[in-house]
């Protein structure tokens, strides 16, 4: 099962936002697969954020996540990058779709609420970036065959 790696980020969670995350991503029909509440070390960040170094948002962007704490959560589900993300909206809260969470909720790009992995390659190496092995759990729900076609 495709899987993505979702951040609450420190405003989502200073802004009591946790519950409105997670209640779209369980009612969407996604299935939670691990979660943890922590405070992102400078490495941890570095390491995640490593595509952006250099760029003129990089230092803001370490600052930022590492600023308070964040919910890291692990989600599965078909086409859970493609779903999370159209969830999620775009990056820019301005260009994010109507409805979606960083349009309802966010207006810019450098305290946009949630990350979310952008692609199921990418999912796959920030769930282990983020979560040990038994942190993760392989589990089936009941209403899975009415959400799940196959
Ligand atoms: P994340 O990674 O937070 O889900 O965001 P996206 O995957 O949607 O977007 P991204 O990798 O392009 O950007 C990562 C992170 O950097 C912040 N950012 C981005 C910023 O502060 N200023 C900017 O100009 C850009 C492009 C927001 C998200």
């Amino acid at each position: 099962m495709e899987r993505s790696l979702v951040l609450v980020k420190p405003d989502g969670v200073q802004r009591s936002l946790l519950g409105e995350v997670i209640s779209r991503l369980e009612r969407r029909g996604l299935r939670l697969a691990g979660a943890k509440f922590m405070q992102v070390s400078k490495a941890l960040a570095e390491e995640h954020y490593a595509i952006h170094k250099g760029k003129p948002f990089y230092d803001g962007l370490i600052a930022y996540i590492t600023s308070a704490p964040v919910m890291a959560m692990v989600w599965e589900g078909p086409n859970v990058v493609a779903a999370i993300r159209q969830t999620m909206g775009a990056t820019h809260p301005l260009e994010a779709a109507p409805g979606s969470i960083r349009h309802d909720f966010a207006l810019e790009v450098g305290r946009n609420i949630t990350h979310a992995s952008d692609s199921p390659e990418n999912g796959e190496q920030e769930a282990a970036l983020w979560f040990k092995q038994d942190e993760l759990i392989s589990w089936s729900r009941d209403a899975d065959r009415w959400i799940f076609e196959k």
